[in-house]
């Protein structure tokens, strides 16, 4: 007999759940190939089988940084929609089932081209490294499936908006939007590299590729990218996490104007990926690293209202004084735990991407192990432990089950291993980062450079952290299981935070769709046109497809 019990229309359920399988399964190999990557960058094993280090560094990357966030993300989303909104309308969930199917064949394409070393380029894929045109095919379709999903949750909000006139749509699905909405308009970019020229030129239909337009049109994607993995998490935080901790949603505005500011700022900031190539001009660089600066508004402007959240729950509950509201923050429950440790951690997550943006500061660490530092902080722990900590409560609510104290305390064991595995080894990355140890650098590049007597305590330390973080993320893996399969059956509450009553009422001009996209059409124009014109007018010669300019 099914027992089951859910919150959400089970249908509903099962389109979430499907992405979280496939998230997780992202994260069991991810997660192996990671370990023996840091093992093999520390000096401490050889691989076998023509396993090369390239190879292991791509899957992982891919793996938890691409498929991961983005199936946890869609699913995740999926659920809060549903639970905003009732149930999804048959059209968007049938959407959802086929973005799930097109972006699993993308998946599982590229997985696949990338075992068989076909696809050794790493998560960037930049050019002139060239991987199988199969592996930027199943990129391809990744992306497309995301589209579809994305898709989805803009019908889902219109129909919402039709049947329900002239009211302010759900704080969730709002959120959700923006961020699909981003990633709508970031991904262009990697779909134009991809299309117009990576598949032309690893089919060999063209001769050669225009490397700077190629990195240049990826890292008009790849900031945004970072947001379209924080803003989930921000999501959580400003929805889920004031109900955990028995308080009220602080500002339903802010929350709102905050994610506009991304979808405003987020794009036009890719040459801060960039600030060391030539072929671009310093005023471009300049103006980007100015808005880059603008960017972290909308983060500090998220700061304070976490600690006005906090700080408004804990006088709900009695407390008095500048810090009293810590002592009543519920500490032992994983559901908040894990993503409080992983807004502690942002804050020097931040520090190190404000340092990255500092334009010059950038030449003393860029393209060292700094930055690994820097993504392992934000996107690897801030990101990824938050979606681990609404995973132990997501996973019951879509398969009808509880999260049981045992569970919940083998969680926060579970989040302190990470946390404690994260701050060695980044902490071990940031600190060789500054004494010039590059990244993305396999040890037999390295181990006759001068400096590499005094790198190689470092790297041993980062892969002392990768194991502790290898036995958390397999600790993961056990408890997503138990908890989709073996957790005992029950109903488990969706934590959807309320807007506290002394809320300003929220303007709907930020439902003005127009104006936002209108906004940030404009500020991409503004920061790309002008420096994409003088790229191309410089190309090599022959560069295709695009001579005909
Ligand atoms: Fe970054 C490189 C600049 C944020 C990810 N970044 C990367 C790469 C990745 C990445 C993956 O300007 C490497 C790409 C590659 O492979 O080459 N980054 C920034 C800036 C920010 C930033 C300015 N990055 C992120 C986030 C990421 C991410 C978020 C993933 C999710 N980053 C750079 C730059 C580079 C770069 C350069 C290129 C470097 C190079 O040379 O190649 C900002 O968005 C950061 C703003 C954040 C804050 C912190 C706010 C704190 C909050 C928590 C509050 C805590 C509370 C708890 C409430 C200002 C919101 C308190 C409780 C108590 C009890 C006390």
């Amino acid at each position: 007999m099914n027992t089951r019990k859910s919150v959400l229309d089970v249908r509903d359920a099962n389109l979430s759940m499907a992405h979280m399988y496939a998230g997780y399964a992202a994260v069991f190999i991810g997660a192996i190939a990671g370990l023996l990557q840091g093992l093999v960058r520390g000096g401490l094993i050889e691989l076998p089988a023509g396993i090369g280090y390239y190879q292991l560094l791509t899957a992982h990357g891919i793996l938890l940084a691409l498929v991961f966030t983005t199936y946890f993300i869609i699913g995740f989303f999926f659920s809060g929609m549903s639970k905003n909104m009732g149930s999804l309308y048959d059209g968007p969930r049938k959407a959802g089932w086929a973005g799930f199917y097109i972006m699993t064949a993308g998946v599982i394409l590229t997985t696949i081209m990338v075992l068989l070393n076909e696809g050794t380029v790493l998560y960037t894929f930049y050019a002139p490294l060239q991987a199988s045109p199969y592996f930027y095919i199943g990129l391809t379709l990744v992306v497309v499936g995301s589209w579809i999903s994305g898709y989805a949750m803009f019908g889902q909000l219109y129909k919402w908006k039709k049947e329900n006139r002239g009211k302010v749509s759900p704080l969730f699905s709002y959120l959700a939007v923006v961020t699909m909405l981003l990633w709508q308009i970031a991904t262009l970019g990697v779909a134009a590299t991809v299309l117009f020229q990576f598949i032309p030129w690893s089919f060999g239909w063209v001769e050669k590729i225009d490397v700077l337009l190629s990195r240049t049109l990826f890292w008009y994607f790849g900031h945004p990218l970072v947001y379209f993995w924080l803003l989930p998490a921000y999501v959580g935080w400003y929805v889920i996490i004031p109900k955990i901790i028995g308080g009220k949603i602080f500002s339903d505005s802010l929350a709102r104007l905050a994610f506009i500011l991304f979808l405003i700022f987020s794009m036009p900031v890719g040459f801060h990926h960039q600030l060391l190539e030539p072929g671009i001009s310093p005023f471009w660089k300049y103006l980007q690293v100015v808005l880059t600066f603008m960017v972290i508004i909308p983060s500090l402007m998220t700061a304070f209202a976490m600690f006005a959240t906090f700080e408004t729950a804990g006088r709900m509950k009695g407390s008095t004084g500048l810090f009293g509201w810590f002592k009543k923050l519920p500490w032992s429950d994983v559901r908040f735990f894990a993503p409080m440790m992983g807004m502690l951690i942002f804050i020097p997550g931040g520090i190190g991407g404000i340092v990255n943006a500092s334009h010059q500061i950038n030449q003393m660490v860029h393209n060292t192990l700094f930055i690994t530092g820097h993504f392992h902080l934000t996107v690897a722990t801030t990101v990824v432990v938050s979606f681990f900590g609404f995973t132990y409560w997501l996973v019951p609510v879509l398969t009808g089950r509880k999260l049981t104290a045992k569970m919940n305390k083998l969680g926060i064991v579970q989040t302190l291993l990470w946390i404690v595995g994260m701050l060695i080894m980044s902490t071990a990355m940031h600190t060789v980062g500054l004494l010039g140890s590059p990244r993305r650098t396999a040890f037999t590049t390295y181990q006759d450079h001068p400096d590499a007597v005094m790198w190689m305590p470092y790297h041993v330390v980062m892969a002392i952290g990768g194991v502790i973080l290898f036995i958390a993320a397999m600790l993961m893996i056990y408890n997503f299981i138990y908890l989709a399969f073996f957790a005992p059956r029950g109903v488990e509450e969706y934590p959807m935070g309320e807007v506290a009553n002394e809320a300003e009422k929220t303007p709907m001009i930020l439902e003005n769709w127009k104006i936002w996209i209108g906004v940030s059409a404009a500020l991409i124009l503004i920061a790309y046109t002008v420096p994409l014109i003088g790229i191309i007018e410089n190309s090599p010669p022959g560069s295709p497809p695009y001579r005909f300019w």
